[in-house]
């Protein structure tokens, strides 16, 4: 798809928090001066949109240490101001990571996260776009927890033209992973994707299963998983966050994918996350299409979040 066409979608996918708590930002300031008490509701909206304390004090020592200049139109300044602090932000709170994409073969994503968030959707829609990038593309149901789940994942497979590896119900995850390493290694694939059941991050089982998992992924294949991307559900807000938190005490993840942006107004809280944790948002979903997950970009984000 075009990248006009992209952008569009990332437009639409983000209405719900412009009209919410963007467009409201804006008006604060129309025929307002910049005193205490609007910039005071400027940071209550910021909060309201989930960006979280830490990340608001931050944006708003920023926006705090620049008075705008006489005869601007303030409501559109402030918006400006706030953009650039907020691309700034985004850009700023994580590092680049240390292996270039798909420099390894195969290059292995592990996808982790509660119940429902959306990992095997998001495995389907990326399957679905490395696969039309000309990528040899393989799937691993390694959410072995309920038969549906193998099942859904195969759909996706059928939808994108790719194979998936598979076990019964009931199967030791870790068995099905090795099965997946073996057939990625010797059928020369490019992109592994390997899906896990949702768990909470609170259940030590569930936890120790991760890990035994990402064993039998390093011993396949040393440096691997590439990625480990923990999956997060946007509507939860900073609820996600703290998911976050947790699973990060336990495993390490190298990204996030932040869904379901389209159905909350609580866009805001991606600035949060990378803020709070440090780790980088890798994609975002705001949709149900393929096209619908897209990359992270900072300023592209800002810009579909503010533009009218
Ligand atoms: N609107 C919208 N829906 C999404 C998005 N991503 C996922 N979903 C929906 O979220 C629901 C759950 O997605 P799944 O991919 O099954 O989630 P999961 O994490 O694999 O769930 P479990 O395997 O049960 O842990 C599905 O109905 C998806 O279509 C998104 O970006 N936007
Ligand atoms: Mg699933």
């Amino acid at each position: 798809m075009a990248l006009g066409g992209l952008f569009q979608r990332l437009k639409e996918g983000l209405t719900k928090s412009r009209e919410t708590w963007v467009q409201k930002i804006g008006t604060i300031f129309q025929n307002r001066q910049w005193d205490e008490k609007s910039l005071d509701e400027m940071e209550e909206s910021l909060i309201m949109a989930d960006v979280g304390v830490k990340a608001t004090d931050k944006l708003m020592q920023t926006l705090r240490r620049q008075k705008p200049a006489d005869g601007e139109d303030l409501g559109q300044e402030m918006s400006a101001k706030l953009q650039t602090a907020m691309v700034d932000m985004l850009r700023g709170s994580v590092t680049a990571p240390k292996l270039a994409p798909l420099s390894a073969r195969p290059w292995v994503i592990l996808f982790l996260g509660v119940n429902g968030v959306g990992k095997t959707t998001t495995i389907g829609k990326l399957a679905a776009q490395h696969r039309n990038d000309g990528k040899k593309v393989l799937l691993v149901a390694g959410d072995t927890f309920r038969a549906a789940a193998s099942e859904q994942l195969d759909a996706w497979g059928k939808r994108a033209g790719v194979d998936v590896v598979k076990h019964k119900a009931g199967a030791d995850p870790s068995a099905v992973v090795f099965d997946g390493m073996q057939a990625a290694k010797s059928r020369n694939v490019d992109v592994l994707l390997i899906d896990t059941a949702g768990r909470l991050h609170t259940k030590v089982h569930l936890i120790e299963e991760l890990k035994k998992i990402r064993r039998v992924i390093a011993r396949e294949q040393p440096g691997a998983p590439h990625e480990t991307l923990l999956v997060l559900d946007a509507t939860t807000g900073q609820n996600g966050l703290q998911q976050a938190r947790v699973f990060k005490e336990s495993t390490d993840i190298s990204g996030i994918v932040l869904t379901k942006l389209d159905g909350t107004a609580k866009g805001g809280v991606i600035i949060s996350i990378q803020e709070e944790l440090g780790v980088p948002v890798q994609y975002i979903g705001v949709g149900e299409d393929v096209e619908d997950l897209q990359p992270f970009d900072a300023e592209s984000f800002v810009q579909a979040l503010f533009e009218k």
